[in-house]
């Protein structure tokens, strides 16, 4: 099992700028699926799988003893496959099937197709009921592994996440981390418009969590929020992290409202790609 750890912030850097453009490549290239919704989350999975949080073995995807990341907010999915082929799970070349006939790459992730893949999620809203199952299974089983769950901001109005929400805090779910990815847009508009999620760290304390609030794009505010989730105990942990929908491309990030679930053109993906660095 490794917790891959990159050497210097430079390396987690540089990594962010080649998941960037691998979103950006692989969501033109399938002509459909959702660029900015995943990423809004880069920052969170290159600090989750390469500083030296999730102890994974790309080699052994299912071992007993991995830690769990779930992705509830499955549209995220060019994200996640970013990650896990950056990871090692299977080849960067790979990225450019997503969405086509045949490929393993669908648009929403299939844990039964995709190496490192621990739920098929999609439809919106399970995601912390499945990690509330992994991590209950922790304490049945004697395990010390830990589960993170990432959810959208417009995901957190549903009500099946407050059900599991009033569990896991019941529970006192302690090996049980909730990233809230609070980009502020949803499908149709912005969510303070559509279903206001304030006072949110007050509603989370209230169902017996701990919360903390960051910058979800601040590398090192990522890392020490995913130290401090570690070292508490008895609660589960929810981080709020604030970001930006579309992040890194100008384009994307000008016009949230308008890009939910919509690739760039080809040559709007060149501008990204110049933008992104990689
Ligand atoms: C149960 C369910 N209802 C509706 C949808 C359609 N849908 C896909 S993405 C999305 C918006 C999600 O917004 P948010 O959770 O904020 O994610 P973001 O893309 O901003 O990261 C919706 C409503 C769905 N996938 N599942
Ligand atoms: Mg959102």
């Amino acid at each position: 099992m490794v917790q891959a750890r990159a050497e210097d912030p430079s390396a987690l850097e540089e990594i962010t700028r080649r998941l960037r453009r691998d979103i950006v490549t692989s969501t033109t290239s399938a002509g459909s699926g959702h660029p900015s919704t995943s990423l809004s989350m880069v920052e969170i999975v290159t600090v989750l799988y390469f500083g030296g949080v999730l102890r994974y073995d790309t080699s052994a995807p299912r071992d007993p003893g991995r830690d769990r990341f779930i992705l509830s907010k499955g549209h995220g999915a060019p994200g996640l496959y970013a990650v896990l082929a950056e990871a090692g799970y299977f080849s960067v070349d790979e990225l450019n099937t997503l969405r086509k006939l045949g490929s393993p790459l669908e648009g929403h992730p299939n844990m039964n197709r995709v190496p490192g893949v621990e739920a098929s999620t999609g439809s919106l809203g399970q995601g912390l009921s499945i990690g509330i199952g992994h991590a209950v299974a922790a304490r049945v089983d004697g395990r010390d592994y830990r589960v993170y769950v990432m959810q959208g901001d417009g995901e957190t109005e549903q009500g099946q996440v407050w059900e599991a929400v009033m569990y896991a805090g019941n529970h006192g779910l302690d090996n049980l981390t909730l990233i809230i990815d609070r980009n502020g847009y949803q499908q149709t508009g912005a969510v303070d418009d559509i279903q206001p999620l304030d006072p949110l760290e007050d509603k989370l304390r209230a169902f017996l969590w701990e919360v903390r609030t960051i910058d979800g794009h601040s590398l090192s505010e990522v890392a020490g929020a995913f130290d401090w989730a570690r070292s508490v105990s008895g609660s589960p942990q929810a981080i709020i992290a604030n970001t930006v929908k579309g992040k890194g491309v100008s384009l994307l990030e000008a016009t949230p409202g308008k890009f939910h679930g919509k690739p760039l053109t080809e040559g709007q993906r060149d501008d990204a790609l110049e933008e992104v660095g990689a």
